[in-house]
């Protein structure tokens, strides 16, 4: 049984340094996280995301009835709320760590749990929108170690705390010291995040407020699409149009902040700023981009409505001479691309970029201004951010991904995909449809075949877009039996060329093979 109590006051202060050390170390790493969330230029910090995600579960009617309550105040309450919360978990793991080093770790895994989950439920989040979480983790467990050692130090045991007897004043000024420190370079930090974030702001701001006159809005052509539920939507919108980068922080440029530099094995070099683009006679034109890392089927593939200055004017005023085959592209972000010559300077509707589906482009899409070259794969071609362009030679150039080992040349495959049914999808039996899209840039698509369960190729109805740079849509129907079935597809261009049903990898070149879906058709 115990005699002694520690005397009320001094038995406050201690759990109060407790719960103060799980704080400012929470709030450390809310700091770190928000300001890693900043620099890497993602949508939001955790804190944000698990804000947006109670949005997200709440019942519509509650936020509704939130909102008519507090009016446009709702959002940063409930920021604020969330802060709240996650304080009280803070000061309470602090505690815990007077008694055990391993249930704050519990406490401080939940919530990374949670912010985790918030982050990677963000539309389009990747794995690198963890990395914030998993800093932010990283600092709190740290921390509260480094925190609560003067308070460890000064109260080996509850047993040899006798009343009246205090931490010896050395602990304690140790104690106080960090936490200082610590709050301090939290707000540093946190400040630091703000000004960081700042810059994307502003050019997001910049962008939105942009009017673009000569940019027209997308009108999808009549005959460029069919009627099928769960088709891929002929036009991708921006927002789900597939992102492919290397850089960990994309570049924010506003656009009088930039210029572009044509140079090379040229007669005259060009300087080009914002302003003297759209200055320029512009070229719209509908234009399907693909990724050579697309795996046969895959969803690294996206058509938009692209505005922009058609490359081959420019290259021709700058009097490229007659020995050049090449232009290496060079984006703000030191990201680099060999382009054949001859795709921007041939017919078809190479440019440099200022707007996608009539919205000047998204910064994430290489806004201020990026290249587009239908027929080429992206790697080789649809510099994002671009700032350079030096006409040349492919036997004196290598760009990011030739000196990986992928394909100099990189012109796309024609090939197809099924997007309906999905894989595993249970059908009712009668009669089944399906459909997908099927694509061959710059030549066009003559035919779409399916072959269903091994069976003879049957020809699907398709779309006509008005132009040979797009994709189409197809559209096929079978009867079939209840039971397991697969179906495949294949398409032939306008030169008579047959998609290859031979099986290759992505790299170095492009995949081939053709898109097989299995499903069930369901009984009745
Ligand atoms: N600056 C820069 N531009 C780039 C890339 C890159 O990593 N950095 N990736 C390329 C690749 S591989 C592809 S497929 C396309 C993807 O463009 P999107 O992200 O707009 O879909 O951009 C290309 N342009
Ligand atoms: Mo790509």
């Amino acid at each position: 049984m115990r005699t002694f109590r520690a005397a009320p006051a001094a038995s406050a202060a201690r759990w109060a340094s407790w719960s103060l050390a799980g704080v400012l170390a929470g709030g450390a790493g809310l700091a770190t996280s928000y300001f890693l969330a900043m620099a890497m230029t993602l949508r939001d910090s955790p804190v944000l995301a698990v804000a947006e995600l109670v949005i997200r579960l709440a019942p519509g009617a509650l936020v509704e009835k939130a909102i008519a309550t507090v009016g446009h105040q709702d959002k940063p309450l409930l920021v604020i709320g969330v802060l709240v919360v996650t304080g009280l978990l803070f000061a309470w793991a602090g505690r815990l760590r007077s008694r055990s080093w391993w249930q704050p770790l519990l406490v401080y895994a939940g919530l990374a749990a949670v912010g985790s989950y918030a982050v990677a439920d963000q539309r389009g989040a990747g794995f690198v929108d963890q990395v914030p979480v998993v800093v932010g983790l990283l600092t709190w467990a740290g921390l509260l170690e480094v925190l609560t050692a003067p308070l460890r130090a000064g109260a080996p045991s509850e047993e040899a705390t006798a009343p009246g007897v205090r931490a010896p004043d050395g602990s304690r000024r140790g104690f106080l010291l960090g936490g200082l420190l610590v709050a301090g370079v939290s707000v540093a930090v946190g400040l630091a995040g703000r000004v960081v974030g700042q810059g994307r702001r502003q050019v997001e701001q910049t962008r939105r407020l942009l009017r673009l006159a000569d940019v027209s809005a997308p009108v999808v052509p009549r005959r460029a699409t069919l009627d099928l539920d769960g088709l891929s939507p002929w036009e991708t919108p921006a927002d789900d149009f597939y992102l492919v980068h290397t850089a960990i922080v994309v570049p924010a440029i506003a656009p009088d902040d930039w210029t572009l530099r044509l140079h090379g094995m040229v007669d005259r070099e060009l300087e080009l700023s914002y302003r003297d683009l759209l200055a320029r006679q512009h070229t719209e034109d509908w234009i399907t981009l693909n990724c050579v890392s697309n795996p046969v089927g895959g969803p690294l593939i996206g058509n938009a409505w692209w505005s922009g200055i058609r490359l081959a004017d420019l290259l021709r005023e700058a009097g490229v001479h007659a020995d050049a085959d090449a232009v290496l592209q060079t984006s703000q972000d030191g990201w680099t691309c060999g382009t054949p010559l001859a795709a921007l300077t041939d017919d078809r509707p190479a440019m440099l970029a200022l707007a996608m589906n009539g919205r000047p482009l998204p910064i994430d899409h290489g806004f201020p201004v990026r290249t587009i070259v239908p027929g080429l794969y992206g790697y080789v071609s649809a510099c994002k951010w671009v700032v350079d362009l030096e006409v040349t030679q492919f036997s004196r150039i290598s760009a990011y991904w030739t000196q990986r080992g992928w394909s100099e040349r990189g012109p796309v495959k024609l090939s197809s995909r099924i997007d309906v049914p999905r894989e595993g999808a249970e059908v009712a039996a009668g009669t089944v449809r399906m459909g997908g899209v099927a694509w061959a840039q710059h030549v066009g698509i003559e035919s779409v075949e399916v072959a269903v369960d091994g069976g003879g190729w049957q020809r699907a109805e398709i779309s006509h877009p008005p132009t040979t740079d797009a994709w189409v849509q197809w559209v096929a129907s079978a009867r079939l039996d209840p039971g397991e079935h697969r179906v495949k597809v294949r398409c032939t261009d306008r030169h008579g060329l047959v998609q290859t049903g031979v099986e290759r990898d992505v790299l170095p070149d492009g995949a081939t093979g053709w898109h097989t879906v299995g499903f069930t058709v369901t009984g009745s």
